[in-house]
């Protein structure tokens, strides 16, 4: 059977069958590890039912990615959404330019949210998005606590295998919450001394939002 990895955990993984969309808990092969390729999430992958009762499988192999990223390991993603916050964190410029740069080498889409609007007092994010978008990023301002322009995000994600790439603490995960208007990711405090996010999320997770789509909620941002 073929399937798509949405989860990993050491060297279990969680699979979905493309054909039923059920849910596996599958190991991979000791021979994959041999011909160095671990499966990752995003990995699609050629899976072996060894229990249909307790859902358990095994990885056969990996098959050919389209995309691959070291940092965070993921495979086949076609777009990547930046999260920049207006405040705790402020927001870096620089590092949003590297990973756009790392979003034009891997060949994905890019594009921006702007966090936290209700933080932004100076109105940072008016020249920030103008100047993004003259390049031809799309860019969204949302307050995901809020849910405010969350539908926006929604369109963009459409036919897309996407993730948030961003500072601890801009909101990746609440963002997740809003869009998915469940509690799917866990949100974080931010640190009252430093300001910044306590990397909350620890695991990459793929999550199915309708057909063909799916949303990855990821501890770090992407980079070379
Ligand atoms: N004021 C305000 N706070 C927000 C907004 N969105 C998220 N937050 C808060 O920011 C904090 C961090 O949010 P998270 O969603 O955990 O951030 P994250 O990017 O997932 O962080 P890591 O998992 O550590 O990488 C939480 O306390 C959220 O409630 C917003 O639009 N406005
Ligand atoms: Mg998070």
């Amino acid at each position: 059977m073929e399937g798509l990895i949405l989860k990993n955990k050491s060297n279990l993984y969680q699979i979905e069958s493309k054909t039923d969309h059920k849910l596996y808990e599958a190991m991979a092969r000791g021979k994959l590890k041999q011909g160095d390729i671990s499966p990752v999430v995003g990995d699609v992958a050629e899976f072996t039912v060894t229990d249909a009762e307790s859902k358990s499988a095994v990885i056969e192999q990996i098959l050919p990615r389209k995309m691959y990223s070291k940092r965070p390991k993921m495979a086949n993603l076609t777009q990547l959404i930046f999260v920049v916050s207006s405040k705790d964190p402020k927001p870096d410029l620089l590092l949003l330019d590297k990973q756009l740069a790392f979003a034009e080498f891997l060949s994905v889409k890019a594009a921006i949210i702007l966090n936290k609007t209700d933080l932004d007092k100076k109105q940072q994010f008016r020249m920030i998005k103008e100047v993004y978008q003259k390049i031809g990023y799309p860019v969204i301002e949302t307050e995901a606590k809020t849910r405010k322009n969350i539908d926006q995000v929604r369109q963009l994600l459409n036919h897309e295998i996407t993730a948030f790439s961003g500072n601890s603490g801009v909101g990746k995960s609440t963002l997740m919450n809003a869009i998915f208007n469940q509690e799917v990711a866990e949100e974080g405090e931010i640190s009252s001394k430093n300001k910044r996010g306590k990397n909350t999320t620890t695991e990459t997770c793929l999550y199915s939002i309708g057909i063909e789509s799916y949303l990855a909620d990821t501890p770090r941002f992407f980079y070379f």
